[in-house]
């Protein structure tokens, strides 16, 4: 069992790994960006993924310095990116409601955008459905605070919680990304298409981008184009992959 020393001796041994997928522009196929996803490089018990350690980390408050250290590794690569050219590519991380309601998040992110003298555009937050479990009038206002500061929001798991629609009356939110559960059966599925292309039509009609997550093959990407999603990702591109490895994605993002 993992303990809540096990994880402060992780961020104290700088153990945690950020891992990036890449999303795609669903029209062309170029690399716009990536999804950055926390592991855990565990000396002994190797990498550890997040389903097994978020959880302690949100009920013990470390949930804090870990977030943290993911916008601070967020920010490093993309500065990493900028030096090699590749200053168009964008990052979205994953934010836990405790922390994206957290008092320091909106000065903590400004001064890790501003020493890395990376724009806030490139740093995207997703948040899930269960932050419309918070108190609404915090989570509007905290959404409102830092896209005015320049960082688009994006709803993660769209559709999958009982609260999907609440975020679209009362949240100013960029984007949406439609879960994989829909996405994994749109090709064999017509109920599925149906689900997909009425989110889609929804986002338009509101003016949000849309993401759908989970494409494992080119029948899928098509559909979805078809739909005209705008972005996608899924191992039919790339699992989560070490940032030393995804050099091969740059090719693509011209
Ligand atoms: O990469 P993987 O499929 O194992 O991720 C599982 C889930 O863990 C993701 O869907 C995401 O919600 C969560 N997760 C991944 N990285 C982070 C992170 O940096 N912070 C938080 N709070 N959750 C993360
Ligand atoms: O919910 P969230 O977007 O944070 O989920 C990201 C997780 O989903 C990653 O941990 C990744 O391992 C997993 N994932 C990414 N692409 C695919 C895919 O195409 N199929 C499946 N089954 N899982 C995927
Ligand atoms: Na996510």
């Amino acid at each position: 069992m993992l303990s809540e020393m096990n994880l402060r001796r992780g961020l104290d041994f700088n153990e945690f790994r950020l891992f990036y997928q890449p999303q795609v522009d669903c029209l062309t196929g170029k690399v716009l960006g990536f999804e950055g996803l926390i592991r855990w490089q565990h000396p002994e018990r190797g990498l550890i993924a997040p389903g097994d350690f978020i959880e302690l980390a949100e009920s013990t408050g470390l949930i804090i310095p870990i977030g943290e250290w993911v916008i601070q590794e967020a920010f490093s690569q993309l500065a990493v990116w900028e030096k090699l050219g590749r200053g168009h590519l964008t990052i979205s991380i994953n934010l836990s409601p405790r922390h994206f309601l957290h008092t320091k998040l909106p000065a903590f992110l400004m001064e890790c955008a501003n020493n890395k003298g990376i724009e806030p555009q490139k740093l995207k937050l997703e948040i899930t459905e269960n932050v419309a479990l918070e108190d609404h009038v915090a989570v509007n206002k905290r959404i409102n605070q830092l896209s005015e500061m320049g960082f688009p929001v994006s709803i993660d798991d769209f559709g999958t919680g009982y609260s999907a629609f609440i975020y679209l009356q009362h949240f100013p939110v960029q984007q949406i990304k439609i879960d994989r559960q829909f996405v994994r059966t749109v090709d064999v599925d017509p109920k599925s298409e149906i689900i997909i292309k009425s989110i889609v039509q929804l986002a338009q009609m509101l003016g949000l981008q849309t993401v759908a997550e989970g494409v494992e093959n080119e029948e899928q990407w098509k559909r979805l184009q078809a739909m005209g999603c705008d972005e996608i990702q899924g191992f039919y591109f790339s699992k989560p992959l070490p940032a030393e490895e995804i050099h091969r994605f740059f090719a693509s993002s011209e």
